[in-house]
């Protein structure tokens, strides 16, 4: 076995190879861009490297840099990950020529798989089942479109050389023929400087169904079963799952040893997975092999209770496998979703920020997180937007998807969009649950799993309101007690007023539209909100990391209300809503940021004061509260930086124009 290990990738994939590095006993060099500087795996990992700056050109995938490192660094073994250089076949032999193991299929393996083409006439020769089609030479135009013609239509039209969809045509008639073929070449060619193209029978609900092989070094090739990973959108994978939901054993047999077969036909070692296409007849056929390790590879870990990176590297250092077909068996049901930072509400537009908040479930026996990130880190433009891979194994497939439900409910992330509502719609769809699966399924269920603008609820906008109420009391009360007068009646954030029932006007902007909540404080510590359905008689607390218990009307409800400066996000079972408050001092020209004066913009009276001079604050954070036009308005850090003075304290009137916190911006 080696001694040390380059993991030459980052994120969620590098972090979990170090752990199985790790418990193996091998030490660990991590490879890292400037971007990454402070990144989980650069952490976790006995030696870390910087390669270059953030661009993946300039330090993933500088081949050259990686090799320098795994000499300085004394590495025997390198492991690409997936992507990056995971399929390079010139990488693979630059680190045998510097006498350092890819941790990886052979070269030639690489190459052989690299063109769909040149695959399938290899596999196909080798018995392995292809959709009914052309994959010759003669890439004339007549020739193609007799092809086409023999095949009959709906055919496909796809690059060669192509991946993930493009260069792709779907042809329904012979008018229809040349016109695709040209617009698939010229797609082909830009993608990938190559236009040469295959016919084939166009699969109209094809499911996407995959083979897991593992072969070592000694002529042993296995099948790990399969994962359906139907459920994508754009060619990404979303959901994957093992084993495929109504597979039966003769299939699952078959498709087995057809991925056995392909994997020996090109003399593959180490992980690969052979991916097919399922047919609503039953009838599947090979349509590509991946030369690496999968992002859903956790899923055939459950139910084979392998760690398949352990055999990887156990492989790459000529170890046998010591078990046979015979001892493999499935074990339950797996389901894997890909946590992304992307706006589903915006196309699934990639979202780059900081994660301000970033709550995942426990792991154990049922549930497993392979992350690259923690709170505080910033997800960019560089790298793929994943935040986390999450696991759910359980003993059947219905339970897993309770499981995952559950798991789903109980992720928050903010600071970033992300899809973990997409995913809960999905998980919570009856056609997922009755395992209605096909490459179209999100297409099919469009409209219930892609958002709408959704109305926030009178519970979600009590919640929201709460949420404010309960921290600005939490707040006062923590004033309180710096002051050295913790019983001065202006610490009490109970809307208190002279000569008048203690009430709060708050508008909030939701779903595009303005809405209005009243809050009348009681003798009693509790509120009474008019909400735009109707009243209801509420109390809550909060705590620091803005999770809410509260009661309404009687019933408890528990909540997670976290706030950036106008902004709010209500996090709750049912998903994350978020909507913003509008504040006419925040929104007024009274805050001005600018030159960090924060003035009253009309008289009042300092209700409560928040923060001490000196103290360093996050934009959105409340400062100060003054009573004015009858309605208390909370001032917020504008932006980060520091109070430089508090020259009023609780009860004190204030003229129009005074400055009210000496503030100065970072
Ligand atoms: C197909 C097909 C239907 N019929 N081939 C998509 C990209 C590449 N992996 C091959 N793909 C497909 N090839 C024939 N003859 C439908 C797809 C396809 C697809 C396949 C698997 C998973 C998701 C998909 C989404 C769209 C189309």
């Amino acid at each position: 076995m080696f001694s040390k290990l380059l993991i030459a990738n980052r994120g969620e994939i590098a972090c979990r190879i170090m752990r199985t590095a790790r418990r193996l006993g091998l030490r660990t060099v991590a490879v890292y861009s400037e971007a990454d500087a402070h990144a989980l795996h650069v952490q976790a990992a006995d030696e870390a490297y910087l390669i270059g700056p953030a661009p993946a050109a300039e330090s993933y995938l500088r081949a050259q840099a990686i090799l320098e490192v795994a000499r300085r660094a004394g590495a025997d073994a390198v492991h690409p990950g997936y992507g990056f250089l995971s399929e390079n076949a010139d990488f693979a032999d630059a680190c045998a020529a510097a006498g350092i193991a890819f941790v990886g299929p052979p070269p030639a393996a690489i190459r052989a798989m690299g063109g769909k083409s040149a695959a399938k006439a290899l596999l196909g020769a080798a018995g392995v089942p292809l959709v009914p089609g052309y994959h010759g030479d003669d890439q004339s135009d007549t020739r193609l479109a007799a092809e086409a013609a023999e095949i009959g239509f709906p055919v496909l039209i796809k690059a060669s050389a192509g991946g993930g969809g493009k260069g792709m045509r779907v042809v329904e008639t012979a008018g229809g023929f040349a016109d695709a073929l040209a617009g698939a070449r010229r797609e082909a060619m830009a993608a990938f400087g190559d236009d040469v193209v295959l016919v084939e029978k166009y699969l109209t609900r094809p499911r996407h169904v995959e083979i897991q092989v593992l072969a070592d070094a000694h002529g042993t090739v296995l099948h790990l079963f399969e994962r359906d990973c139907s459920i994508q959108r754009r060619h990404q994978k979303v959901l994957e799952e093992a084993p495929a939901p109504g597979l039966d054993h003769a299939t699952r047999r078959a498709m087995g040893e057809a991925a056995v077969a392909a994997a020996m036909a090109v003399g593959y070692v180490n992980a690969g997975t052979c991916e097919f296409l399922l047919d609503e007849d039953g009838r599947f056929y090979f349509m590509e092999m991946n030369t690496r390790l999968q992002v859903e590879h956790a899923v055939t870990e459950y139910i084979t209770g392998l760690d398949l990176v352990e055999w990887q590297l156990r492989i790459a250092a000529g170890e046998p496998l010591s078990f046979g077909q015979d001892r493999l068996a499935v074990d339950g049901h797996a389901i894997e979703v890909r946590i992304y930072a992307e706006d589903p509400a915006r196309n699934f537009l990639p979202s780059t920020g900081t994660l301000r908040h970033l709550s995942l479930p426990a792991e154990g026996l049922h549930l497993r997180l392979d992350t690259g990130v923690a709170r505080g880190d910033a997800i960019t433009i560089h790298y793929d937007p994943m935040i986390a891979k999450l696991i759910v194994w359980d003993r059947d497939r219905a339970a897993a998807v309770t499981r995952l439900r559950r798991a789903l409910e109980e992720t928050h992330i903010l600071g970033v969009a992300s899809n973990l509502d997409f995913l809960s719609a999905i998980a919570r769809h009856p056609a997922f649950a009755a395992a209605d699966l096909d490459t179209r399924f999100i297409d099919r269920n469009a409209d219930a799993l892609l958002p709408h603008a959704r109305p926030a609820t009178d519970e979600i906008l009590a919640l929201a309101t709460l949420g404010i109420l309960a921290d600005r009391r939490r707040r006062s009360a923590e004033a309180a007690e710096r002051s050295g007068d913790p019983y001065s009646p202006w610490h009490l954030a109970s809307g208190w007023r002279l000569n008048d029932e203690a009430q709060e006007h708050l508008t909030f902007r939701d779903a595009g539209e303005e809405v209005h909540v009243v809050v009348h404080y009681r003798r009693d510590g509790s509120f009474r909100l008019n909400l735009p359905g109707g009243a209801l008689t509420a109390t809550a607390e909060i705590g620091e990391d803005g999770r809410l218990d509260a009661e309404l009307d009687g019933v408890r409800r528990r909540a997670t209300v976290v706030r950036h400066g106008l902004d709010l996000a209500v996090l709750t079972h049912g998903g994350t809503h978020r909507l913003s408050l509008i504040d006419p001092i925040a929104e007024a020209e009274a805050v001005e940021a600018a030159g960090g004066r924060l003035t009253a913009p009309m008289p009042g009276k300092i209700v409560s004061v928040l923060v001490d001079a000196g103290q360093v604050v996050e934009k959105g954070t409340p400062m100060i509260v003054l009573e004015a036009m009858k309605m208390e308005h909370t001032v917020v850090a504008p932006t980060d930086g520091t109070v430089t003075a508090v020259p009023f304290a609780a009860g004190e009137q204030v003229e129009e124009g005074v400055e009210l916190i000496g503030f100065q911006p970072v």
